[in-house]
């Protein structure tokens, strides 16, 4: 007796099922595992890692800007889509070939664990994770795939638990495709029983996986918890009164670090145990190699300073830009403890490159982070150790770069070397080797497409920042008219943005308003856009509103 068409149509949904279920028991192990491993060693994780650096820079950049901070959870979205159709191929194939589904579940793993030992620092059990997760997945897969064998009656009360069907015996060749024609239907309910306990037994093992993993670091929490930051050597002067224009709309002129940007591609934060840490400085023109810890920076004299931070990836009027008071170690002072010397005094070296612990690399000129301005390795940001997010134990800031030169994150290395001789990270990337903050300017408010009632008169506000040179002057104008000088708040220090209001009689109708800033320098921000590609987007930010 042939199978229905019906029966057929349901067994092929029901193979599909089993890629699903198959796929996710192969997460769901494979994420218990990598909290006995870490975090980082999960496939997804490390997938998802892989195909950062491996992605094309123009679809990395329309990622940041589109997606912004975002973007790793639609990467990860997306990687799981593609598992989640590749499972379901897989288990249309185990339909017909039991053994070679199943080897295709394997094979994933072996993707998956390549992904992870090829990362940066990897350790050698980061392969674990990706490999013990394929083998549930295969055999969850090969089980379920024998339910939906034709001919498996299903098994009566009285008979051995679990008898295995003819498929099983069957040979996993291309034969078992024509294995001898059916009998009657498949073990429907056997399958159903099969596949619901293996998926709830993934979710057990999934769920545990994952809170194991969100709690992991303990260690480095505890050091974070343990620092105690001593007072600055050099502290910063208090911020002027009249710097923080306190509008509402406008952004704070200090940035809280929740809702500090955050830029990076690190799919699971690193999570540093500040008390094991190491920083190594070596390379050329070195006089001798430094190996520092953590309590050897905290016991320097520490500087105190407002820096604002601003990401390359910033398009004109974006969110990637924040401003911190920072604790930290002057960089040039351990740079000459080493015998550094900037090439302008015959140093042999012209690029210093931080190595982060998740394998970043960022260049920056030797001769900017030793030319007097407060180039540091942070310590404290805002009055706290750093966050886990922005870098702990220690991250570089250097005043007047873009963060993909300077900011290192969950930095472990600072060689010397040359430009010559080595591309960071972003530069093997297609953007600019040395890359100083253009000057900027952003309308805070009003908001894009605000209402706004005729005949009022509205603060126009925002921000302006040309980071070591200085703001020196804003100018905002309506519908192309004559230029309009804004009032500037107090200035911090020249390496800190700058508020800045304008009050507009507004008029009926729609209104373009833009602004423009010019640095201390003389240079005013051009007209002409260019895209974030390769070293900073330039043009004026401008804001249409209606009024009635
Ligand atoms: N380890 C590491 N450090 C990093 C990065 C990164 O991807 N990894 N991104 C850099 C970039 S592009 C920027 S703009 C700043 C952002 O710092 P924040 O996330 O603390 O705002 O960090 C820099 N440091
Ligand atoms: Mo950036």
């Amino acid at each position: 007796m042939r199978p229905s068409r019906g029966a057929r149509v349901v067994r092929t949904a029901l193979g599909a099922l089993a890629g699903l279920v198959a796929g996710f028991a192969a997460l769901a192990v494979a994420e218990l595992t990598a909290a006995a491993v870490r975090p980082q060693a999960s496939p997804v994780t490390a997938v998802g890692g892989a195909s950062i650096d491996l992605t094309p820079p123009a679809l990395k950049n329309y990622a940041v800007e589109h997606f912004g901070t975002n973007d790793k959870t639609v990467l990860q979205l997306g990687i799981v889509v593609v598992l989640a159709l590749f499972a379901v191929a897989l288990g249309l194939i185990a339909l017909r070939l039991r053994r070679t589904g199943a080897l295709g579940v394997l094979l994933f793993g072996a993707v998956g664990a390549l992904a992870a030992a090829t990362r940066p620092y990897a350790h050698p059990a980061d392969v674990a994770p990706s490999l013990v997760g394929a083998v549930a997945g295969a055999a969850v897969l090969y089980g379920l795939a024998g339910r939906l064998a034709w001919g498996v009656r299903r098994p009566r009360r009285g008979d051995r638990a679990g008898t295995p069907g003819p498929a099983d015996d069957a040979p996993a060749t291309a034969d078992d495709a024509a294995a001898p024609a059916p009998t009657g239907g498949f073990d429907r309910r056997g399958f159903l029983l099969a596949a619901g306990a293996a998926a709830a037994a993934s979710a057990g093992t999934g769920l545990l996986g994952r809170s194991l993993n969100a709690h992991s670091g303990a260690q480095a929490t505890a050091s974070r918890a343990a620092v105690r930051l001593p007072a600055p050597a050099s502290p910063a002067a208090p911020v002027p009164a009249g710097a923080d224009l306190r509008l509402p709309g406008l952004s704070r002129f200090l940035t809280p670090d929740g809702s500090f940007y955050r830029v990076d591609t690190a799919l699971v934060v690193p999570r540093v145990d500040a008390t094991t840490w190491r920083l190594r400085v070596h390379g050329k023109g070195i006089a001798g190699e430094l190996d520092l810890s953590y309590d050897d920076l905290l016991r320097r004299d520490l500087i105190e300073r407002d820096i604002t931070l601003t990401c390359v990836s910033n398009e004109v009027g974006g969110p990637y830009v924040g401003n911190a008071r920072w604790i930290g170690v002057r960089l040039a002072d351990i740079l000459r403890e080493a015998g550094v010397r900037p090439p302008s005094r015959g140093g042999r070296a012209d690029q210093l490159v931080a190595r982060s612990v998740d394998g970043m690399t960022i260049g920056s000129p030797v001769e900017t982070v030793m030319d007097g301005r407060d180039a540091m390795l942070a310590l404290g940001m805002n009055g706290q150790p750093l966050p886990f997010d922005h870098g702990f134990p220690v991250r570089m800031v250097v005043p007047g770069l873009y963060g993909y030169v300077s900011a290192c994150k969950w930095l472990q290395e600072l060689e010397l070397t040359t430009f010559a001789d080595y591309d960071a990270y972003w530069v093997k990337r297609s953007w600019s080797r040395e890359a100083p903050i253009k000057t900027e300017s952003r309308i805070d408010t009003p908001k894009p497409l605000a209402s706004l009632k005729a005949g009022t008169t509205v603060p126009v506000a925002g921000v302006a920042w040309a980071q070591h040179r200085g703001v020196a002057r804003v100018e905002v104008r309506v519908d192309g008219g004559p230029w309009e000088q804004a009032r500037l708040a107090a200035q911090d220090t020249k390496d800190t943005w700058r508020q800045w209001v304008w009050p507009w009689v507004v008029t009926s109708g729609s209104h373009t308003l833009e602004v423009r800033a010019t640095d201390q320098d003389g240079q005013t921000q051009p007209e002409h856009r260019v895209g974030t590609v390769p070293n900073g987007a330039t043009g004026w930010h401008s804001v249409v509103v209606q009024a009635s």
